[in-house]
């Protein structure tokens, strides 16, 4: 008789890709171009604290973004730490999404604030404004969400509610460089909105981030606050951090960006080849399109349901790892299970019913925009061929 297991290894036998492929990878600048950049810097030995190419990046980005009041950090972390500072936010409550990276949360506790987790919408992914009004307290400061692999939260809703409660609206839009909603930047919502250019992310400085600002005034409170609260030589205004980014990362970044606009059309057209063939298989949902978003691709988040699928998200990860394909299950585990965060009667898991559905179902596929077409038509295969051994078996 055959032995399914022998069927299983035959199919993972036949895909394995030659190399690995890992979910991301950066598009490097051209090297020839990046030392030129740096011969300057050997000339006049200006290193980092605001130099020119830093100036000169934050005009850039804020040109290129559409926005205003743009501040460069060392990293989306710090950046967000320094962003809920500028609004005083460093006590009480915030309510925050589960499903998010570390950072999110953690910037909040660093804060000397208590984050208050609420459920995230089936869709989008993002926090849902319907969860949220049950989670404000007389402590509550601020709704700190998360724009999750770019798409936008809904603003307009998190606004309304922030207005009637009078709260502050931040948004971590470490994953939404570029991306519009309405034909503005998502950047432009909210009393901040944070972005990291880690490796990890489409548009790079190596380790990164900004804050984009709701004023001028706020932009000078953000900037003293990341350069140790220091107005001049001898005036310090207040306890500020150390959150600067220096001429190695801004030159990068300078070059980054005249092929952002190609990375995110590259990965454009992955994603169409991926949602060709991966759309119909059964028991996979892919994020719907919205017609009033611009988005950027920056992930490819599947959602695996086990009983259509034939296999469970781990099964299907380990199987894709058999064949070289080393997909993330970002955000799994939840936030809400840390042990810093579990003992909050705001991360028991009968109250994030969705969040813990989607945490053990989603899986984020290989995107970038040096990814040849022919891998992705790859990693489909697999999938699809691995759907047809687990249904047969
Ligand atoms: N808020 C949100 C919602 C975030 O997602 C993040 C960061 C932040 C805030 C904080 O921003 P930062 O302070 O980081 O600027 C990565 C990143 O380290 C992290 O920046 C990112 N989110 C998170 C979603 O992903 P890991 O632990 O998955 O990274 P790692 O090292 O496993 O890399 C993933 C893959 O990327 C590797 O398998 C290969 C590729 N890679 C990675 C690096 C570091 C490269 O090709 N080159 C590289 O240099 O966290």
């Amino acid at each position: 008789m055959n032995d399914p297991t022998n069927d299983w290894k035959r199919v993972l036998d036949s895909h394995r890709l030659p190399e690995p492929v890992y979910v991301t990878k950066p598009t490097m600048p051209d090297l020839g171009r990046y030392t030129q950049e740096l011969e300057s810097l050997w000339k006049t030995g200006w290193l980092t604290n605001q130099g020119c190419m830093h100036q000169d990046l934050e005009r850039r980005l804020e040109q290129h973004l559409g926005v205003e009041n743009l501040s460069l950090f060392c990293n989306g972390t710090i950046a967000l730490l320094v962003a809920l500072q500028s609004l005083r936010i460093n006590g009480g409550e915030v309510i925050t999404t589960p499903f998010t990276f570390a950072a999110t949360p953690h910037v909040l506790h660093w804060n000397g604030v208590t984050p208050v987790f609420a459920d995230i919408d089936p869709h989008t992914f993002n926090l849902d404004p319907a969860r949220i009004e049950q989670r404000i307290g007389s402590n509550t400061r601020a709704i700190l969400a998360v724009h999750v692999y770019g798409t936008p939260c809904d603003v307009d809703a998190l606004q309304t509610i922030a207005d009637r409660h009078g709260l502050a609206v931040v948004y971590d839009a470490a994953h939404a460089f570029g991306v519009r909603y309405k034909g503005q930047s998502i950047l432009r919502y909210g009393n901040a909105s944070v972005l990291s250019f880690h490796a990890t992310k489409l548009y790079t400085t190596i380790e990164g981030g900004a804050v984009v600002a709701s004023s001028q005034q706020h932009k000078e409170r953000v900037d003293f606050l990341k350069n140790f609260g220091i107005a001049d030589e001898e005036t310090v205004i207040g306890p500020g951090i150390n959150g600067k980014l220096n001429e190695f990362q801004a030159a990068f970044g300078l070059l980054q960006l005249e092929t952002v606009d190609q990375e995110i059309a590259q990965r454009a057209a992955l994603a169409r080849l991926y949602r060709e063939r991966l759309e119909t298989l059964p028991g996979l949902k892919l994020l719907p399109h919205n017609k009033e978003v611009t988005p950027n691709h920056s992930y490819f988040p599947i959602l695996i349901d086990e009983a259509q699928f034939g296999i469970s998200r781990d099964a299907l990860y380990q199987a894709l790892r058999d064949c070289n394909i080393v997909t993330r299950k970002y955000f799994h585990p939840l936030c809400s299970h840390y042990p810093c965060y579990a003992a909050l009667p705001s991360a028991r898991p009968e109250n994030l019913p969705v969040a813990e559905r989607v945490a053990q179902r989603i899986l984020c596929l290989p995107i970038y925009g040096s990814l040849p077409p022919e891998t992705v038509g790859a990693v489909c295969d697999v999938i699809g061929a691995i759907h047809r051994a687990a249904v047969a078996s």
